[in-house]
């Protein structure tokens, strides 16, 4: 079965999924296209032969549309969820699933009415390899407890319009899903500390920050997020466990010597990065959807990072009053 796929809003990261879609993965097809630009719909589904529709309901009601993807900004994300839960259809959003806690706590509704899990969240970090290895390190318990993670998530740059929050919001919120699902354990509590600043940051910014975050159990996390580092996309994770530690291969496939040194290719942007994992997560969606099933990061995921990101940026925003504890919702029957 060829699962028809209608895409809302394809700007940057739309267009990388449209692409893989077309030339790297099997059983998908993108039929239908909606953006608020008409121009850039029409650009976009004119090579695909995909229907342009005027607005989000028509594309969501299409017979032909088998389920959604959604890339529009955060901001728009709700309205398009609940509709396409409401019309019984699967959704994959690109994080963040929504902008507020209450508005996930709203989409989670629409699923609970719908009686089974329709959204995935583009958390692509937990179909790369190396995270997945980790995890099947510290699942085995061959080195005993986890006990630490340290993290870094390093940009070359961001543009001006990258506001405050969004170190928190828009970055950090890779490893609050990935440290989540990792350690299989909610975060309790959050802690931003506010180094000196680089000066090659946008006054406006705190650039580096550290976020530190503790789990249920005590386990302790440092994200070292540095969005203006200059020289490459650098993501880096240290599991620290009783007995040994794990870390994450370094980013290149190979290693060059010669007679200027022994120096590995840097990636520069999450597309180049993590294109495997955005491949993996993407087919294993697809896949999912042909059968039926559900895959990937739950409306449950979205909330609760939703939820972390809320005490991150309040404790940034704060004068230095330290640790802001998270405080979740009872989990719903359907995500447990
Ligand atoms: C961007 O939206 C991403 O998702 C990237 O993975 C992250 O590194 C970057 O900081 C974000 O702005």
């Amino acid at each position: 079965m060829t699962v028809r796929i209608g895409i809302i809003g394809p700007g940057g990261m739309g267009k990388a999924h449209i692409d893989r879609i077309v030339n790297e993965l099997a059983g998908g097809q993108v039929v239908a296209v909606f953006d608020v630009d008409a121009a850039n719909a029409a650009a976009v589904a004119g090579p695909l032969g995909a229907a342009v529709y005027a607005s989000t309901d028509e594309l969501i009601g299409a017979a032909d549309v088998d389920a959604v993807m959604i890339t529009s900004g955060g901001q728009f994300h709700e309205a398009d969820l609940i509709k396409t839960i409401e019309a019984g259809k699967p959704v994959f959003c690109e994080k963040p699933l929504t902008k507020t806690a209450d508005a996930a706590v709203r989409v989670m509704a629409a699923e609970q009415a719908a009686g089974r899990k329709l959204v995935t969240v583009g958390f692509m970090r937990r179909f790369d390899r190396s995270y997945n290895e980790m995890k099947e390190v510290l699942d085995a318990r061959e080195l005993g407890e986890a006990i630490l993670v340290h993290n870094r998530h390093r940009n070359p740059t961001v543009p001006e319009s990258y506001t405050a929050d969004m170190a928190i919001n828009d970055t950090a919120i890779h490893e609050i899903d990935t440290m989540r699902w990792l350690l299989g354990e909610e975060i309790v509590k959050v802690r931003v500390d506010k180094p000196k600043k680089t000066t090659n940051r946008f006054p406006h910014l705190q650039d580096p920050l550290v976020m530190v975050m503790q789990t249920e159990s005590g386990v302790l996390i440092d994200d070292e997020v540095f969005v203006n580092i200059q020289y490459a996309y650098d993501i880096r994770c240290e599991l620290v466990l009783e007995s040994g530690t794990v870390e994450l291969a370094d980013q290149n496939v190979i290693s060059r010597r010669d007679a200027q040194g022994a120096r590995n290719r840097m990636t520069m942007d999450h597309n180049q990065r993590f294109h495997l994992a955005f491949n993996t997560e993407l087919q294993q969606w697809i896949n999912a959807v042909a059968k039926g099933e559900h895959t990937g990061s739950s409306s449950w995921d979205g909330y609760a990072a939703a939820v972390v990101c809320d005490a991150g940026v309040a404790s940034l925003e704060s004068d230095g009053e330290g640790w802001v504890e998270v405080q979740l919702m009872a989990k719903p029957a359907l995500y447990a």
